[in-house]
Formats: C-alpha cells, structure tokens, sequence
C-alpha cells in the first residue's frame, strides 16, 4: 500500500491489497482471480466485498467526506482508528458480537473484516416484514454487557479516564450527532428535510420552548456524560441479521456517553419500523408483525435489565457502587442497581423520542419511512412517530416500565395527527 491515503476503488483494490498478508492468506495471491464489488449504501464510506476462489472478505474505507453530501462536508479520516478501537473494544466486552477484524491500516483509513453471509441489513428485513429469532436477547445483551462492562462500574478508573481521552479526539463525529440529531431538527436548518405535508406539524414541534429545552438537557448529557463508551449509532442499518442471529457493525460514531444512548436510539428505529408498516403491509399481516416489533423492544429491555444485573452482581470491581460499601456493610446493592436502571431507561426513551424527530425532520432520514412513495400514506404515519417521540422527550420519566412504552406506541398507532 502507498504510504499517503488514497480512496480505493474496484480496479485499484487488487494491486493495492494483493501484497498484504493477512489479505492474501484469506484470498490467495492470485489477485486476477478475486472479484470485486462496491456495495457502500451508508452515508459515509466505501465498502468493497472482495471475493476469491477462497473467501470472501469485506473492505471498508473512509472518506474524506461526508458521501450522502459529497466534498463540500469535509469529514476526518481518522474515524476509521476509532471504529476499529471500538470494534476491538466491543469484541472484549460482547464476544462474537461484531465481525472479526483481519487487517487495519490507519493510514488509508481501512478496515478489512468478516464477510458477514447471510446476513443482510437489519432495516431491509423490517421493512419486508421478515422476524428475527433471538434479536431481543442479542442487542438487549449486547447494550447491557458494553455499558457495564465499558463504564467505571467494572472499569479501572485510570483504563476508563484513559480511554475517554483517547476517544475524545473522535471531534468532528459527534459533531455530526450533535447537530443532525439534537438541533438541526427543532429549527429550519439548511439541510432538513421533511414530507411537505408535515408542515403544520412539525411548525407546531419547533414552537415548543419545553420541548426544545428539555432537548437541549439530553444534548449536554450526550455531549458532556461519559457513563460509558457508547456504539455511538446504533440503528437498524447498523445490524445485519439472517432468520436467527445477528451481529452489529458499523462503531464509527463511538464516543464515552450516557449509558442510555445506545438502547434509546436503536428502541426509536424499532418504533419508526413499527409506525411505519401500514406503507408495507397487507392489512392481513400487519398486526401480528407490528405485534412482533413491539414484543422485540420489551424484550430487548428485559435482556438488558437481566444482563445489566447479572453483571452488577458478579462483575461490579470498578469504583462505582464498591462492594466495600454496600455487600461488605451487609447492605444490598440491589435497590441502588433498580434505580440506575430506571434512570438509564429514562434516558434511553429521551433519546429515542429525539432520534424519532431527527429520521424524518434532518438529514438522512431512514428508508422505512422514505420507502413508502405515496406520500399521503407516508405523512399520516411519520406524524405519529413525530408525536410519539415528543411524548417521549416531555414524560419519559412517568413512563415506569417497558410494557407502558408498548402500549403508548399502540395508542399512537391508532391516533390522527396531521
Ligand atoms: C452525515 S452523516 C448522517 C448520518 O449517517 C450516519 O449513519 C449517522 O446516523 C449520521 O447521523
Ligand atoms: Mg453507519
């Protein structure tokens, strides 16, 4: 590889990675025989799927700018060194959750990893209606073992301070979060967009002072809280699934934050699936598979509380909540352990409600929406997920267990809001 970066492409990837090792092992080095292809459909990168007689592997690289926009937004390189710490830490902290790693090359920004087969997006199976089996305990399980196990209650706090200041350089990434996601959709920023019949709605949304008070609250936690070391983007498009397993991929966003994050927004992007099934369904299969996504959700929470406690109770060596002071005093943690998940759900459904707004009011909307072409079917449901989400920022705290969520989601399903 030449030493200053260089995008790659589908003709310069065989000469360009046909002298590395790790590469080569996996392919062999008959570069004539391997074929590839660009598959990226993300906002950001390239992704190669380079295959041979042998393997397949897959090829990911920044680039130094924001794809979905092109090079008038400039975006580092250097994301591509923290996607893979965050690969490497997530790895340790959940194994078998992400894909494996076989090469990096901080340089050229370049990621070469498990080509994930068959697993495809999990957003694409949502909006074809396909279920998942054991989804729930995966991403419950996976949130929960990442926030305990990448915070100070299990940390060394000197690993942990460390580790904040190795990702704190990550700057211009929650950057993009900072505003696409917390501010750009409560104003008329330049580059929102929204369906033209939400109009009325989403005036009435940016009139709202509470609201966009009580926002601005979860964006000083976002932006100043380092509980944990967050994925950072955990959405649907950011799982790849088959009928029964899936694996998470895509940390490029990671950054220290509050533990709640990464639950709530990949809770929102299951509620924009949910909201948004009347534009894919038959009236046959609608219910039971609306019925499916909601169960996911309480169920994701259970996993998560379940392993959550599990850890607190065999894992807790960090010096948050020390035995020293409570089992060793012969006093039970377990309430302190209650109400730190309660308020990680609290914060959890702040954020959803947030990251509802931002898929259908900033930049990059979500295809579960953007799919449904018939815009008088799409605006009617995307009010619902509006309305739902700022329900969700003004009283998450009256929401006290999984199933109230639910239920609340059921009764937005059926409401009218244009
Ligand atoms: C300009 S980047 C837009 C979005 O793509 C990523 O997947 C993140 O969700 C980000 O907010
Ligand atoms: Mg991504």
């Amino acid at each position: 590889m030449t030493k200053r970066y260089e995008e790659l492409s589908v003709e310069t990837i065989p000469s360009r990675l046909g002298a590395i090792e790790e590469i080569t092992n996996r392919l062999g080095a008959v570069t004539k025989k391997w074929r590839v292809k660009e598959v990226g459909d993300g906002n950001l990168n390239l992704v190669f799927i380079v295959e041979s007689p042998d393997d397949t592997i897959i090829v990911k690289q920044a680039l130094p700018y924001v794809r979905l926009v092109g090079d008038s937004w400039p975006l580092p390189l250097y994301r591509a060194y923290y996607e893979h710490e965050a690969l490497l830490r997530q790895e340790q902290r959940d194994p078998g959750s992400v894909p494996e790693i076989f090469y990096f090359d901080r340089e050229q920004a370049l990621i070469v990893m498990e080509f994930l087969q068959p697993h495809v997006i999990l957003r694409g199976k949502l909006i074809a209606g396909q279920k998942v089996a054991n989804l729930s305990e995966t991403m419950g399980k996976f949130c929960a073992r990442t926030a305990f196990r990448g915070s100070e209650l299990s940390m060394e706090s000197i690993d942990k301070k460390a580790d904040v200041g190795i990702f704190s350089g990550n700057v211009k990434i929650p950057a993009i979060t900072e505003s696409l996601v917390f501010t750009d959709p409560y104003f008329y920023a330049e580059m929102n967009q929204n369906t033209l019949k939400l109009d009325g709605v989403v005036g009435k949304l940016r009139s709202d002072v509470v609201l966009k008070a009580r926002v601005q609250m979860f964006l000083m936690k976002f932006a100043s809280n380092t509980e944990t070391m967050l994925h950072g983007d955990l959405h649907s498009g950011s799982i790849m699934s088959t009928d029964d397993e899936s694996r998470i991929i895509d940390p490029e966003f990671a950054q220290y934050g509050p533990m709640g994050f990464d639950i709530g927004m990949l809770t929102a992007n299951f509620l924009m699936a949910y909201f948004s099934q009347p534009g894919h369904r038959s009236e046959a299969e609608l219910a039971s598979y609306q019925s499916w996504i909601l169960n996911t959700i309480v169920e994701i929470f259970e996993h998560f509380n379940a392993e959550f406690k599990h850890l607190w109770a065999t894992e807790r060596t960090g010096m948050l909540y020390p035995k020293s002071l409570f089992e060793d005093q012969g006093h039970s943690s377990e309430d302190a352990c209650r109400s730190m998940l309660e308020h990680i759900m609290n914060d959890a459904l702040s954020f959803c409600g947030i990251e509802m707004h931002r898929r259908v009011l900033s930049l990059a909307h979500n295809a579960d929406f953007e799919a449904i072409e018939d815009t008088a079917v799409r605006a009617p449901l995307e009010a619902r997920n509006i309305a739902m989400g700022a329900e969700l920022i003004l009283n998450s705290e009256h929401i006290k267990d999984i199933t109230s969520l639910a239920s609340m989601a059921e009764r937005f399903n059926e409401g009218e809001y244009l």
